[in-house]
């Protein structure tokens, strides 16, 4: 071996072993969204999620919604949302699962990639409309409530529920109306909307749908005698649906980690000798 590359052969080593090391950082997962209630419950439109590093807070319970918020929960549209996402979230990363609303047993999923779990992506904000209704959604007030970097140490997953009893919330933007409600067809309830963002302004704060859902709607004249609400109180329920998280690409294994630290010896003692080269 020649001198100059006996030299430098650890060093290359070393950063080699530094690459490695990073690389496996950015981890890939699906999102799995996976409709839970009885048959004849409630529909939820397509999931958006975001990765963010608890820098973006979706709402806060008791005060007024973003136009993000309102959208989606009015319309079941998530476009201002991932416009306040990206804008106000630098290294976030976000989706919407595809496929059209979900009912009873439906499952959605998306994958992503490039995610920085133990940072910039570390927290899991979600949200979605329920319908039928004029402006709930679920989503998480907490920006902080769901930390992905368990999956570099757990075997890669993590599921939760959402939507259930003290789960859905109202946006408080539209005044909830079978006149202007969304999917009233799929329940066999007359009138409903017929374009985005209609309604009458409710000028209200964000707030738990904690009692009978419908009972404060108004035009109820809409609504078969005799209707059955029953299949539609999720606030009996314990849950609408189930988020799944899953790691597709390799966590960092111990081993990584000493062959991090080998990198690191292996540059620290190039060095050395280069400054005791220089000393001689
Ligand atoms: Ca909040
Ligand atoms: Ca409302
Ligand atoms: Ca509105």
């Amino acid at each position: 071996m020649k001198p100059a590359f006996r030299r430098t052969a650890p060093l290359v080593a070393g950063l080699f072993l530094l690459g490695v090391s990073a690389s496996v950082h950015a981890a890939d997962l699906r999102v799995t969204f996976t409709h839970v209630s009885p048959a004849g419950s409630v529909g939820t439109s397509p999931l958006w999620v975001g990765f963010h590093n608890s820098s973006f807070d979706l709402f806060d319970a008791g005060s007024s919604a973003s136009l993000g918020v309102e959208r989606i929960s009015e319309d079941g549209n998530s476009a201002p949302l991932t416009t306040l996402f990206a804008a106000t979230t630098l290294s976030g990363i976000q989706g919407t699962l595809p496929g059209p609303p979900a009912f009873p047993e439906a499952v959605r999923s998306l994958d992503f990639t490039g995610l920085d779990l133990a940072g910039e992506n570390r927290y899991l904000s979600y949200a979605s409309m329920v319908v039928l209704s004029n402006d709930f959604f679920i989503g998480n007030d907490d920006a902080r409530e769901h930390d992905l970097s368990v999956l570099l140490s757990n075997g890669g997953t993590l599921s939760f529920f959402v939507g259930g009893n003290g789960e859905v919330w109202d946006a408080g933007t539209e005044v909830n109306d079978f006149a202007n409600s969304l999917a009233n067809g799929a329940f066999g309830i007359g009138g409903g909307q017929s374009t985005a963002n209609q309604g009458v302004n409710e000028h209200g704060f964000v707030r738990l749908v904690d009692s009978d859902p419908y009972a404060s709607f108004l035009s109820a004249h809409l609504v078969p005698a005799g209707y059955d609400f029953a299949p539609l109180q999720f606030t009996s329920l314990q849950a609408i649906g189930r988020i799944d998280i899953q790691l597709l690409a390799p966590v960092p294994e111990p081993e990584t980690y000493a062959m991090l630290l080998g990198g690191l010896a292996l540059i620290g003692a190039v060095s050395r000798r280069r400054l005791q080269g220089r000393a001689a």
